[in-house]
C-alpha cells in the first residue's frame, strides 16, 4: 500500500503558472501518512511554493533521510529528481549532488530524529559549508516512524503519550543553524500555511544554506496535553516575529506600507523578501540578536516563528571554492584532466 499513484485526470480549467503547469503537476503519490499528520501540510506548502515560483519540476532535486518526514518527498514533486538516502546522511549526499550539478534546485527534507540525532554532525557541516539548498526539518519532537520515542528536539519536561517526562536538554535546530552559519533561518508551523509558503519561496530563492525548522505535530505519538509539539501547544505559544511577502525579481511591488512597518531584504538574484514587522525591535539581519531572542523566548515556553535571520550577501559553497560556472558533471575528460605537463608545473610551483 505504500505506493499509490494519483489518477492523472484533472479538470481542464485548472489554473496554469507561467511555465504552463497546474498545481497538480507538482503533486506526488497519495500520502500513506496518518490522516492529520503535520508532515502532509508541509508537503502541500512545498507544492504551493514551487507552483507559485514557476519552477519547472525537472529542475528540482529532493533528497531526504529516513523517517515519516523523509518519506514525504514521495508525496510531492513526482516529476522531480529524488534520492532517499540513509538515516541522517541526506546532507552529505545533497552536498555531493550540488557540487556535481549546481544548476538544480536542491530541497533537503528531514525529521528531527534524522537531523538532530543520528544526522547532527551532517546538519552542522552542510550549513557551515554554505551549500545552496532549502533544508526543511519536519519537527515533531519524536521518532514517528519507530513509534514515538523522544527525539533530541523534545523539550525538557515535555510528556510522552504514556506520561513520562523528558529529562534531556533539547536541541533547538533554528538556534543551532544560526550558530553554524546558515545564511537563512526560518521557523514555522505546519498549521500556518500563510506563513510557511512564502518562507519556503524565499528560502528557495536564497543563494546559500537556508534552513526552515517547521513544528509539525505527530498526531499518533505526540499530540496530547503535556507535549510541547502538539497542535494546541504551538497555536497557543506561537510568537511570530514577522510576516513575509516574497517577490521574485521580475515582480513589481505594489503594496504600500507606512515607514517602519516593513523591512525589504533584497537577495542576490534581485528577489525581495518583504517583512512586515510584528515585533518592532526584531532585526532579522542581526545573527547574534536573533540567537538571543530565540533563546529568551524559548525559556518562557514560546515558539518564535517567522524569518529569524537572513544574510542578504550570502555566498554559497561554489562561490567559496570558486568552481567554474559550468556544472562539473558536464565537463569532459580534457577539462577535468589537463595533462601531466600542467601537473608538473603545479608541482614545481609548490616546491
Ligand atoms: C542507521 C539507522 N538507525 C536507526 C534507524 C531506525 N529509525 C528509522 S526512522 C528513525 C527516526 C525518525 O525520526 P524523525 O527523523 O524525527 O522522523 P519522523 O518519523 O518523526 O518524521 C529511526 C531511529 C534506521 N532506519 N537507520
Ligand atoms: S506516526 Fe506520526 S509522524 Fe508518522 S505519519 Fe503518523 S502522525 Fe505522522
Ligand atoms: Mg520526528
Amino acid at each position: 500500500m505504500t505506493y499509490i499513484a494519483k489518477p492523472k485526470l484533472h479538470h481542464p480549467t485548472l489554473a496554469k503558472n507561467r511555465v504552463g503547469y497546474t498545481r497538480r503537476d507538482y503533486e506526488g503519490k497519495i500520502s500513506t501518512l496518518c490522516a492529520g499528520c503535520g508532515h502532509d501540510s508541509i508537503s502541500a506548502a512545498i507544492i504551493q511554493a514551487c507552483w507559485e515560483l514557476d519552477i519547472e519540476p525537472h529542475r528540482v532535486a529532493k533528497l531526504s533521510g529516513i523517517g515519516c518526514s523523509s518519506k514525504t518527498p514521495d508525496y510531492f514533486l513526482g516529476n522531480s529528481h529524488g534520492f532517499n538516502t540513509v538515516h541522517g546522511r541526506m546532507p552529505s549526499v545533497l552536498t555531493g549532488a550540488n557540487l556535481a550539478n549546481r544548476e538544480l534546485i536542491y530541497l533537503g527534507v528531514s525529521g528531527d530524529g534524522d537531523s538532530a540525532s543520528i544526522g547532527l554532525g551532517q546538519f552542522a557541516h552542510v550549513l557551515r559549508r554554505g551549500v545552496n539548498m532549502t533544508y526543511i526539518v519536519e519537527n515533531n519532537g519524536v521518532y514517528g516512524l519507530t513509534k514515538g520515542q523522544f527525539s533530541a528536539t523534545a523539550d525538557k519536561g515535555s510528556k510522552s503519550k504514556r506520561g513520562q517526562a523528558n529529562n534531556d536538554t533539547p536541541i533547538d535546530l533554528a538556534s543551532l543553524a544560526l550558530v553554524m552559519g546558515a545564511t537563512f533561518v526560518g521557523r514555522s508551523f505546519s498549521g500556518d500555511k500563510a506563513q510557511l509558503v512564502p518562507l519556503i519561496r524565499a528560502a528557495i530563492a536564497h543563494p546559500g544554506a537556508a534552513v526552515i525548522d517547521v513544528v509539525s505535530p505527530c498526531i499518533a505519538f505526540n499530540n496530547h496535553s503535556g507535549s510541547t509539539k502538539s497542535y494546541d501547544y504551538v497555536r497557543e505559544h506561537n510568537e511570530a516575529v514577522n510576516r513575509l511577502d516574497f517577490f521574485p525579481h521580475r515582480e513589481e511591488i505594489t503594496a504600500e506600507y507606512a515607514e517602519g512597518e516593513v523591512i525589504d531584504v533584497r537577495q542576490h538574484d534581485g528577489s525581495i523578501v518583504r517583512l512586515r514587522k510584528l515585533h518592532a525591535d526584531y532585526d532579522p539581519t542581526d545573527r547574534v540578536r536573533a540567537m538571543t531572542y530565540v533563546q529568551e523566548h524559548a525559556a518562557r515556553g514560546e515558539v518564535v516563528t517567522g524569518l529569524l535571520y537572513v544574510d542578504p550577501d550570502a555566498r554559497d559553497l561554489h562561490r567559496q571554492i570558486d568552481t567554474v560556472d559550468t556544472p562539473l558533471n558536464t565537463l569532459g575528460a580534457a577539462e577535468l584532466c589537463p595533462g601531466s605537463a600542467v601537473l608538473e608545473k603545479i608541482n614545481a610551483s609548490l616546491r
